[in-house]
């Protein structure tokens, strides 16, 4: 397999070029974006490029190149002048947090998301239900991993992993130690492309530091105040694994916000429901058999299929589940730590 193939390229990229571009041009693919310039990897090594003046004015901030596209440069020695980004395969992007929707682009030309959560954090069921919506809208593969394994489990948080290994194919990890490492290793294969997603601190750098000996990204501790990551990879890059495979570190996002379906109906998944029963009469409406139902409605009129809707019903069980069993036993253990004040406060000696 040539480099480029290696880097992902394929015949979708190869059939939109003309036999000029190919004749007079470099292809390259862009590893990371810095302010001014963006850094290119290509048959040769890797060559630091800007943007052909009538690009840099004449497009759009996401039409722009982003990790992940592939270019047409031309080869000035030191610096390559980019003058043309080829159509993009599919774009992974997420609605930035804040008051405006801004669509945030976070890689492009991408097989597989590997979505990454751990035990020091916490494992969350909504969110990653949020991002597998997400991916699918984006028509992306999933690959769902717990990190941090070696660390102490408690009841709630084994609970919810056995759920994710179930359902979803979650794959329990520890970077530190390098244990299930060859389980995500087999999933990883040469000329695809996998994006690592997850909140900061997650251990994401840490887990392609482990994919690749020599591999030294930086990562960052996790503060045990606020146990939030310290948003240590500031940047979006591309590196091609020795025994095959492109992988791009992300920075943290905690919340992935959806952009709009690409659904026909625009009613598809999880998601699409979610917004659709906000609709409904009763804000308490179960969605099985109360009048002015939005979502049994839209199974009626087949603009959702029975099994969307199974999905659906069966998804909010189990995170209504997980949820009020929680709350139960943080109530039992208030309880609990009650009479035994009491016991104590009545003369009882343990
Ligand atoms: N105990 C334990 N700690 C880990 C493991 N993997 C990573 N860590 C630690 O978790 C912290 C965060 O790891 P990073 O790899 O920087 O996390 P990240 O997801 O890249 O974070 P950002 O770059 O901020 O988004 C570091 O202190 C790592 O040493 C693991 O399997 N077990
Ligand atoms: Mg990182
Ligand atoms: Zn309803």
């Amino acid at each position: 397999m040539n480099t480029l193939n290696k880097l992902g390229w394929s015949h979708f990229f190869e059939s939109s070029l003309s036999f000029e571009e190919k004749q007079n041009m470099t292809i390259g693919r862009v590893s990371t974006v810095n302010k001014s310039n963006c850094i290119v990897i290509h048959e040769n090594g890797s060559k630091t490029c800007e943007l052909a003046g009538n690009l840099m004015f004449g497009l759009d901030e996401n039409e722009k190149p982003k990790t992940g596209d592939w270019v047409l440069f031309l080869d000035y020695g030191d610096l390559g002048i980019i003058s043309k980004v080829l159509p993009r395969y599919n774009c992974l992007s997420r609605q930035k947090s804040g008051k405006e929707i801004v669509e945030q682009i976070i890689a492009i030309n991408i097989d597989y998301a590997v979505i990454v959560q751990c035990l020091e954090i916490g494992l969350n069921l909504r969110r990653l239900e949020r991002t597998l919506v997400q991916l699918q809208n984006c028509n992306i593969e999933p690959i769902v991993l717990i990190n941090k394994t070696d660390l102490p489990i408690d009841d709630e948080q084994q609970e919810i992993m056995n759920f994710m290994i179930d359902t979803y194919q979650a794959i329990p990890i520890s970077a530190s130690h390098g244990s299930n490492l060859n389980l995500l290793k087999d999933k990883i294969i040469t000329g695809k492309s996998y994006v690592f997603i997850g909140a900061s601190g997650v251990g994401k750098s840490s887990i392609i530091n482990s994919l690749q000996e020599g591999n030294d990204l930086k990562t960052g501790t996790i503060s045990q105040s606020t146990m939030k990551g310290a948003h240590t990879t500031t940047s979006r890059e591309l590196y091609i694994l020795q025994n095959g495979g492109v992988v791009i570190d992300t920075p943290g996002t905690r919340e992935f916000g959806l952009t709009a379906p690409n659904s026909e109906s625009g009613l598809s998944g999880f998601h699409g429901i979610d917004e659709l029963a906000k609709g409904c009469k009763f804000h308490n409406c179960t969605h099985t058999n109360e009048k002015g139902c939005k979502v049994l409605k839209a199974v009626k009129t087949g603009d959702i299929s029975e099994d969307e809707y199974e999905n659906f019903m069966r998804l909010n069980r189990e995170m209504e589940h997980y949820e009020s069993s929680l709350q139960d036993r943080k109530q039992k253990g208030k309880k609990l730590s009650k009479i035994i004040k009491n016991m104590k406060k009545s003369g009882y000696k343990s």
